[in-house]
């Protein structure tokens, strides 16, 4: 047998061979070293996968990594034992470790133990019990709009999952394509919806001078946007910022939406760790439904039950009539069915248990309301400690901002800085999560940061 001939010059995806002249001359040496080697023949070469370097892909280039899933990317290499991620918003224990819920642990069993259970195929729309409890959580179980049958719910994949179908749905079916995003915002948004084939505008929304909402600058903009627009609005503990309005404000903001026949669309992905009260965090979305009219809003499990990775979320639409709701659900299945077919089934089993036992739901609240706790008391613990240390600058933003994150308005020299120097990963606009953040790590993040601000103008 014929050792194989080793041809290889580059990887099958090395974009250095990435013009056609180039893959042109690939071919030629290719030519070149069978002709001139008596153990080469053209046969050896197309059995050989090393004899593909002029891949299809050769001129693919290679793409920046996420700028928030990316900053774990960065953070899973440095070797460091002091490294901190501060990235991605997902909650970590005083230990700094993941939490998996004791009641959704319980659910688990319970769900592995029962052998009546099966895999078949769940239906486009999801689980029928989790999708009526997700309304339910979200709009308040005396919700009119719920018991009137005008709301649609679909199961989605968590957060993301739900905007992007609510997004594809009003592509198609809705007269108006634009849709308003804060500025700042979560940076998935623009590119959900941009795909999902809207135009995506920005409305002003935080106010850096003050580190407060640019209340002015966001009726301004919302009042000039075009009748019918979409309007993005996180549902509470605004991502990135921590800022939220006060209800006052979010009523004035209705009044405006309504007027202006403005379309809202809420992104809740943090129902219960603002307040710690489900109930209190849903205020602003309650507010849009009992005035009658119409609104989308995407919800996720994966923060305030910790069910990042099992992907469980749901979209609902309300709408003005029942028939109307059963139409845009008909809608909502031919959106679904080509994406994904049907959602998973674990997740949504483990929420709608929760969420229909009266007993599992007080002991979910609790310990949700633990989790939203040991976060307010991470934000007095790091202004405590910038302060002790006389850190130049106003930091009492720290404990004014709400839910998981602090917008600490460091730039992204300071971020490097904090990260090369310090093994601290963020996001480089300046955020931190301050569910990463604990009791023993707090002094090492206080002292970069005070290095950062005195030391990186
Ligand atoms: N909306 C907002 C505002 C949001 O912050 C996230 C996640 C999502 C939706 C989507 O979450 P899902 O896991 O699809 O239910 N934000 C964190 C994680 C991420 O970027 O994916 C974050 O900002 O760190």
């Amino acid at each position: 047998m014929r050792p194989p001939v080793i041809l290889k010059t580059t990887s099958f995806f090395d974009s250095s061979y990435s013009s056609p002249s180039d893959r042109r001359l690939s071919t030629l040496a290719n030519h070149f070293v069978c002709a001139h080697n008596p153990m080469a023949s053209h046969d050896s070469i197309s059995a050989s996968p090393t004899a593909a370097f002029d891949s299809v892909f050769a001129q693919i280039v290679r793409a920046p990594e996420d700028p928030i899933l990316g900053v774990t990317v960065a953070y899973n290499k440095d070797p460091s034992p002091v490294k901190l991620n501060l990235g991605v918003g997902a909650y970590r224990t005083e230990e700094g470790k993941p939490l998996v819920l004791n009641v959704v642990r319980r659910v688990e069993q319970q769900l592995v133990n029962d052998v009546s259970r099966n895999k078949e195929y769940i239906p486009i729309t999801g689980l029928a019990d989790f999708n009526k409890l997700s309304a339910k959580l979200i709009f308040g179980s005396d919700s009119p709009a719920v018991q009137e049958n005008r709301v649609t719910t679909v199961q989605g994949l968590s957060g993301t999952g739900s905007l992007r179908v609510g997004g594809e749905f009003l592509a198609k079916h809705y007269h108006q394509r634009t849709i308003y995003l804060p500025t700042p915002t979560w940076g998935n948004h623009p590119k959900v919806f941009t795909l999902a084939g809207l135009s995506v505008k920005a409305y002003r929304y935080y106010a850096p001078s003050t580190r407060g909402l640019d209340f002015e600058g966001l009726l301004e903009d919302l009042s000039s946007a075009p009748s019918g627009s979409i309007v993005l609005l996180h549902a509470c503990a605004h991502n990135p910022t921590g800022v939220d309005p006060t209800l006052e404000q979010w009523e004035q903001i209705r009044q405006l939406i309504r007027s202006k026949a403005l379309l809202p669309f809420f992104d809740s992905a943090y129902q219960g760790f603002a307040s710690g009260s489900l109930d209190a965090d849903a205020q602003p979305v309650r507010l849009f439904v009992a005035d009658g009219g119409e609104l989308l809003v995407a919800q996720s499990y994966a923060k305030n039950m910790g069910l990042y990775g099992e992907r469980v979320g749901a979209l609902s639409i309300v709408c003005k009539s029942s028939d109307v709701a059963s139409r845009v659900e008909s809608q909502l299945k031919l959106v679904i069915r080509p994406m994904y077919s049907s959602p998973p089934i674990h997740g949504a089993s483990i929420v709608a248990a929760i969420l229909k036992d009266g007993n599992l739901y007080n002991e979910w609240t609790i310990e949700l309301k633990a989790m939203a706790d040991r976060i307010i008391s991470m934000r007095q613990q790091l202004f405590d400690a910038l302060v002790a240390r006389g850190t130049p600058g106003d930091w009492s933003h720290i404990i004014r901002q709400i839910g998981m994150f602090t917008f600490t308005g460091l730039n992204s020299e300071q971020v490097s800085f904090m990260t090369n120097e310090y093994h601290i990963y963020m996001t480089s606009d300046g955020r931190i999560s301050m569910a990463g953040l604990s009791s023993k790590t707090v002094p090492h993040l206080a002292d970069a940061i005070h290095a950062a601000v005195t030391r990186v103008v």
